[in-house]
């Protein structure tokens, strides 16, 4: 058998798992998305490792060709984008919880709580993965690399700065790359505060919108009820504080409203009517 063909038949497996594993992670983020629910996984890519790398890396690590396939982890590589940090903890647990299913997590590696000296972030899990050949099942192991969008600009870039100068970076370029590593992490910090602040502002948007539909039904409500001047002293007040926008003011009211309908003081004493 000539060499190429041997690598062809050696890495079938792990295109194999590749296809599959992004199917996996793509089906996951679909579901959320169906639901309307929010995904953790924003996108998820795969690809096989070159064979010029994978020969590269192997004998940058002394891995003899004949163990390439339970040394090096991640031939078959599967990386996974997150919005935001706390997204990748969720998929990380996802991820977990799948253990012992259709894969196996043999370790994870949390560059995110301890970065890698040139500054890299990324949450890795390395997963023994069954694909079933011709030939029976084959276990192969594949990285996972789980990430935010800024984690994966800065890693993208520093990347291919490394390719270009064959890894001897100078200095300077090495410190700015630090500082910019840096800089991605406020960018991600920044980004999960804002979308902190905005899911903040629309609870209590809710919450607001909600008080006031209560009050003007209760209103109305007493109206119905033929209790015209309660009514009517609830709706001016409620046009005095309309323009507040203080929601303490607005329960206040709320509460009183309720306790001025027969229908809420028989609820009170346990009596549904
Ligand atoms: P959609 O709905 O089109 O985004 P494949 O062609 O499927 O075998 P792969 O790995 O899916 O191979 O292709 P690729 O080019 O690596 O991209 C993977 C997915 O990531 C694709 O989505 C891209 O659209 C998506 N993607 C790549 N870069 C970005 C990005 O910067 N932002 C976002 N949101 N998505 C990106 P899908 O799964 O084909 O679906
Ligand atoms: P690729 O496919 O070119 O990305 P090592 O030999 O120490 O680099 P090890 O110990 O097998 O690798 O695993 P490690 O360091 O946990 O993760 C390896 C992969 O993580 C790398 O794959 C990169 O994809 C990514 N990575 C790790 N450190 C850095 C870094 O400082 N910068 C960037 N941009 N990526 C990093 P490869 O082998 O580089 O392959």
């Amino acid at each position: 058998m000539n060499v190429i063909k041997e690598w062809k038949t050696l890495l079938i497996p792990y295109e194999q798992a590749v296809e599959e594993l992004k199917v996996k992670f793509k089906a996951i983020r679909n579901q959320y998305r169906e639901l309307n629910e929010y995904s953790p996984i924003e996108f998820a890519m795969g690809r096989v490792k070159k064979i010029s790398s994978i020969i590269e890396k192997a004998e940058r690590r002394s891995i003899p060709m004949e163990q390439l396939e339970e040394q090096m982890e991640d031939i078959a590589g599967i990386r996974i984008m997150c919005q935001f940090v706390d997204d990748i903890y969720e998929v990380v647990n996802l991820i977990r919880e799948r253990s012992g299913k259709d894969f196996t997590v043999l370790y994870e590696k949390d560059y995110i709580k301890n970065p890698k000296d040139s500054g890299y972030k990324s949450y890795h899990i390395i997963i023994k993965y069954p694909v079933q050949t011709a030939l029976g099942t084959k276990e192969i192991l594949a990285e996972l690399q789980i990430r935010t969008l800024a984690m994966n600009f800065w890693a993208t870039i520093e990347h291919s700065l490394n390719y270009k100068y064959k890894s001897h970076i100078p200095d300077e370029i090495i410190e700015r790359l630090k500082n910019s590593a840096i800089a991605a992490t406020r960018l991600d910090e920044e980004m999960m505060e804002i979308s902190r602040e905005v899911v903040n502002a629309q609870l209590m948007f809710e919450e607001k919108s909600n008080t006031i539909r209560d009050i003007i039904t209760n209103i109305q409500l007493l109206f119905t009820q033929g209790k015209e001047i309660e009514a009517l002293d609830f709706q001016q007040r409620f046009d005095n504080i309309k323009n507040n926008d203080n929601m303490f003011e607005f329960e206040l009211l709320l509460t009183e409203i309720k306790k001025s309908l027969p229908r809420y003081n028989h609820f009170e004493k346990g009596k549904l009517i």
